[in-house]
């Protein structure tokens, strides 16, 4: 068997990770394009900037698992999300596909569904909306993993994150929050579930207030462990001034942003 490799591992998913999957796998290779100097036992650093084939190639080695957080992580000008979520993804996949990867957990984001309005439940086979560029490029990841899922038999689980960390920080999140264990639940079934070919779910917990079906994820085993609403008191009290436009989508200030349309 081969290594499991976590990408983006410097960031804020990849921090809350790192601990669960040294508990659950043991050994874990890491990667970032920042240097990281904090490893503790079981862990091992690979530098890599997605637009450095050399490197990506180098950072695969010997891996036959992914879990692929790296990237740009939110909106931007368009050169800096191709060259990290469009271009690097391809160059990441292309790598992945050389190396023998048979697995990889990919990062999406509710962004790419992020122009659904509120009142919407929406399930992974609606189709998408992006909010943003970076929306855009999340959704166009989700269609490279299928190409190769289907064309090169990588199997690929594309999580729609809702927005990740250990409370939900405002109203829009009490929809779409992930406790970093329940994320942690959706990544051993993107590495290990035998049925995992090229499914998209969404990355929540098991929110009271969800605009998300998850049946898909449900299917697959997943059992979040955690809802939102336990925090819904404190978490009202993060929401920001008023947004005419923002508060009426799923994807919130990414929608409100450069937004020409009608309100
Ligand atoms: C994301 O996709 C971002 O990576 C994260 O930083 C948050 O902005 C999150 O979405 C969110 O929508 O809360």
């Amino acid at each position: 068997m081969g290594d499991l490799l976590m990408t983006g591992a410097a960031g804020g998913a990849g921090s809350f990770l790192r601990p669960l999957l040294r508990e659950c796998y043991g050994r874990v290779i890491l990667s970032d394009r920042a240097e990281m100097t904090d490893l503790v036992e079981g862990e091992e650093f690979r530098q890599a900037e997605l637009s450095d084939p050399q490197a990506i190639a180098a950072a695969l080695q010997g891996v036959d698992r992914v879990i692929h957080l790296g990237g740009q992580p939110v909106e931007a000008d368009w050169d800096t999300v191709n060259a990290s979520n469009i271009a690097g993804l391809h160059t990441f996949y292309e790598a992945a596909r050389a190396a023998g990867v048979k697995r990889v957990v990919f990062a999406s984001s509710n962004h790419a569904i992020g122009f659904y309005g509120r009142h919407r439940r929406i399930g992974a086979d609606d189709r998408v909306r992006p909010d943003s560029l970076y929306g855009v490029s999340k959704a166009f990841g989700e269609a490279l993993a299928a190409l190769y899922a289907d064309k090169h038999g990588i199997g690929t689980l594309s999580i729609r994150i809702g927005n990740v960390a250990m409370e939900p920080a405002d109203t829009r999140r009490l929809s779409m929050w992930l406790h970093p264990e329940d994320l942690m639940q959706l990544c051993v079934i993107g590495l290990e579930h035998p049925e995992v070919h090229n499914q998209v779910v969404f990355g929540a917990s098991g929110n009271a207030r969800t605009w998300w079906d998850n049946s898909a994820a449900f299917a697959l085993g997943y059992r979040p462990a955690f809802d939102a609403e336990h925090w819904a008191a404190d978490a009202v009290k993060g929401d920001g001034a008023p947004d005419p436009v923002g508060d009426r989508f799923q994807g919130g200030g990414f929608c409100s942003q450069g937004f020409e349309g009608d309100v």
